[in-house]
């Protein structure tokens, strides 16, 4: 079974997807309100990658005996400056998710706790692939440019973003 503090760690990080979840789909609805269309289809399929990574963590802890812990969900922000900040953001918060997954690897090692950080291994490889993603996103905005069509072009390359994964 699994160890009081691992169990804690585990519920922290459901917190962590779930919030994910919800910022994400928060911005794919700021995208479809200022009509960056494609940009908001990547984002509702990353606001349900993200549920998906919760409960990844929620159905493995239960198995394991533990009690997975539905998050509460407040202060999500609603409203955004621009499409580029929008995914400013989201480096910054995948920044953030990987932190927090790297910090749960070390504990398991620590307790040695090798199931759990086997598990883990799987959110290792995809937080590579989401800092990518999230990379290459701000790289569509620098190489295309803002002005005039631009942005209506970056729109277009950031709903072929989901492609790449
Ligand atoms: Fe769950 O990977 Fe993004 O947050």
């Amino acid at each position: 079974s699994l160890l009081h503090d691992t169990e804690k760690h585990l519920n922290k990080q459901i917190e962590m997807e779930g919030k994910s979840s919800a910022y994400y789909l928060s911005m794919a609805s700021w995208c479809d309100m200022m009509g960056y269309a494609n940009a908001a289809k990547h984002l509702y399929a990353h606001s349900e990658e993200e549920r998906q990574h919760m409960l990844k963590i929620f159905h493995y802890i239960n198995e394991a005996g533990g009690h997975a812990i539905q998050p509460a969900i407040d202060s999500i922000q609603h409203h955004f400056n621009s499409l580029r900040e929008v995914f400013e953001l989201i480096l910054e918060h995948e920044i953030q998710v990987t932190k927090s997954i790297n910090k749960i690897v070390d504990h398991c090692f620590e307790v040695k706790d090798f199931a759990t950080f086997s598990f883990m291994q799987w959110y290792v490889t995809e937080q590579r692939e989401e800092e990518t993603l999230a990379r290459r996103a701000l790289e569509i905005f620098d190489i295309i440019g803002e002005a005039g069509i631009g942005l209506w072009t970056i729109d277009q390359e950031l709903g072929k973003l989901h492609n790449l994964t």
